[in-house]
C-alpha cells in the first residue's frame, strides 16, 4: 500500500519547507543522499555547542511536544540531563496511533535519517547513551527503512561507540509495538519495553526523573525530534520567527475524510483551519471536523477562523492535538460516529482504573440506547453521559481516559448531535 500523499505548502515570505524538505527528494535508504540534502550539519553544530549550548538553543526556539500536549522539548530535556542518577536513557515515541495521525508515518518513511540525527543530538544534550525507537507495529515499511538507516549509520560512525571521533557514544535500539494504542502513553510504552503489560504508571514521578527501567528518561514524539535539526541549522532565534509567538516553528496536519486532497501539509502555526481546509480542497457538505483525532473534538464547519496554534485552539474551546484535522460531510451519520468512536475508547482502554474501564462501557451503552431513541427519551442518557465524562475526565490514570469523552461532549455541545 501506498503511503499518503506528503505535501508541503510554503507560505509567502516564510522560508520555505522545513520539516518535509527532504522528503519525497532523498533517498530514504541512502546515507549519502541524505548528507547531500544537508544531512548531518545539525549534528556537527551540537558538537560545537556542547550539551548545554544544545538544550538553551532548544529552549529558546520555544519548540514544545508535538505528540499532543505542548510540554516545552527545552526543559524536558534540561530537567533529564540534571538528574544526578544514571543512566540517562531516550525513547522516541514512533507509535503513531491517535486515529487520523500519520505524520510521523511520512518522517519515518520518508527521511528516516532524520530521525537518527535528531535521536542522537537528543541523546548527546541530555546525557543519554542508549535510545529506543518504540515503533508501532503496523508500520512494517518504516520498520525497513529505520533499520536500514540504523545499520547504515553505525557502520559509518554516526552511531556507536566514537560518533564522528568527539569521544561520544550512542546507540539505537528498535522495539515494536503490537497494535495497543494505549502503548503510546510514555509510561506505558516504557512498560511495554520492559516486558511487562502496556499499563500507564502514575504521574509523579515524571519519565525525567523515573522513567525507563526507572531512570531519567526524555521521552519525544518522533515531529518533536526532527524540529531539533532546524532550530540547530537555522539557529533558535530564526527558528521562533516561524509561526506564533506561543506556538514557534512548522507543524505538520494530518487532513483527512471529505477532502478533495487528503495528506500531510506543511505549515507555520498560525494558519487558520479554513486556509488549511482550503488547500486541501473542501468539498461540498462539509458539516464538522474532528481536531486532535479520537481524543480531541469537533467544531463546526464555520469555525474557519480557529487559528491552528495551540494557544488558539485552547481559547476557541477545543484543541490542536498531534495535528488532526478530519473533515466529515453531511452524509456522515454522526451517531454513528460517535459510536465508533465510544467502541475505540472501549476497546483500546487498558482497564486499570475504574473511571475508565468502567466509564468507557458505560458511554457507549448510552451512545447505544441515545441512536434508537428520540427528544426527551435520550434527555436522561445524555445527563449520564455528561456525569460519566466528568468522572472519566477527573479521576482517569492517564491521557486516554481524560479524554474518552471529549469528541462526544463536542458533537452535542458544537453540533447539536442528537437535536
Ligand atoms: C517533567 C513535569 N515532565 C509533564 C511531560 C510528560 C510528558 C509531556 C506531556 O499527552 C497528549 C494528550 C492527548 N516535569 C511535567 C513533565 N511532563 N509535566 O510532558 O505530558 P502530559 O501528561 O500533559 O500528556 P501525555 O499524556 O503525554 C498526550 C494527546 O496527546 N493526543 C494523542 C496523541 C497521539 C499521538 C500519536 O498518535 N502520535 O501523538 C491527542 O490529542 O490528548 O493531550 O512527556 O512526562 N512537571
Ligand atoms: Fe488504563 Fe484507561 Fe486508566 Fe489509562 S485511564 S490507565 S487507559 S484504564
Amino acid at each position: 500500500e501506498e503511503p499518503p500523499a506528503a505535501m508541503a505548502v510554503p507560505q509567502a515570505g516564510d522560508p520555505g519547507l522545513t520539516l518535509l524538505r527532504r522528503v519525497g527528494v532523498v533517498d530514504p535508504a541512502s546515507l549519502d543522499d541524505y548528507r547531500s540534502h544537508g544531512g548531518y550539519a545539525a549534528l556537527r553544530r551540537a558538537f560545537d555547542l556542547g550539551p548545554a549550548g544544545v538544550i538553551r538553543e532548544v529552549t529558546d526556539s520555544g519548540l514544545v511536544g508535538r505528540g499532543g500536549a505542548a510540554f516545552p522539548t527545552g526543559r524536558k530535556w534540561q530537567a533529564t540531563a540534571s538528574q544526578p542518577d544514571h543512566p540517562h536513557y531516550l525513547v522516541c515515541n514512533a507509535d503513531e496511533s491517535e486515529p487520523g495521525t500519520f505524520k510521523d508515518r511520512v518522517i519515518l518513511e520518508g527521511d528516516p535519517y532524520a530521525l537518527v540525527e535528531s535521536m542522537t543530538i537528543a541523546a548527546y544534550a541530555t546525557g543519554a547513551h542508549r535510545g529506543y525507537l518504540y515503533l508501532r507495529g503496523e508500520y512494517p515499511r518504516a520498520l525497513r527503512r529505520m533499520e536500514h538507516a540504523i545499520a547504515q549509520a553505525r557502520a559509518r560512525g554516526f552511531l556507536g561507540e566514537d560518533i564522528l571521533g568527539q569521544g561520544y557514544a550512542f546507540d539505537i535500539e528498535i522495539r515494536r509495538g503490537a497494535g495497543a494504542y494505549i502503548c503510546g502513553e510514555e509510561t506505558a510504552l516504557f512498560n511495554s519495553i520492559e516486558g511487562y503489560r502496556g499499563e500507564p504508571r502514575s504521574k509523579p514521578p515524571f519519565p525525567v526523573e523515573k522513567g525507563l527501567f526507572g531512570k531519567p528518561t526524555v521521552e519525544n514524539n518522533v515531529e518533536t525530534l526532527v524540529n531539533v535539526l532546524p532550530i540547530l541549522t537555522m539557529g533558535a532565534e530564526a527558528y521562533a520567527a516561524i509561526g506564533t509567538e506561543k506556538s514557534t516553528g512548522p507543524k505538520l496536519f494530518c487532513v483527512s475524510g471529505s477532502v478533495e486532497r487528503p495528506g500531510i501539509y506543511e505549515l507555520p502555526f498560525g494558519a487558520t483551519l479554513g486556509e488549511l481546509l482550503d488547500l486541501a480542497g473542501v468539498r461540498p457538505g462539509l458539516r464538522a471536523v474532528l481536531l486532535g483525532g479520537a481524543a480531541g473534538g469537533f467544531v463546526r464547519a464555520d469555525e474557519r477562523d480557529i487559528p491552528l496554534t495551540f494557544e488558539g485552539t485552547r481559547e476557541a474551546g477545543t484543541t490542536l492535538g498531534s495535528g488532526v484535522v478530519m473533515a466529515f460531510d453531511d452524509t456522515v451519520p454522526l451517531p454513528r460516529l460517535l459510536l465508533r468512536i465510544a467502541e475505540f475508547f472501549r476497546d483500546e482502554s487498558c482497564g486499570q482504573c475504574v473511571p475508565c474501564r468502567v466509564g468507557t462501557v458505560r458511554q457507549e451503552e448510552a451512545l447505544n440506547r441515545i441512536a434508537e431513541r428520540t427528544g426527551a427519551a435520550a434527555a436522561d442518557d445524555i445527563a449520564l453521559l455528561r456525569e460519566v465524562g466528568r468522572a472519566m475526565r477527573d479521576a482517569s490514570i492517564c491521557g486516554l481516559g481524560q479524554t474518552a469523552w471529549n469528541a462526544v461532549e463536542s458533537a452535542i455541545d458544537r453540533l447539536g448531535a442528537y437535536e
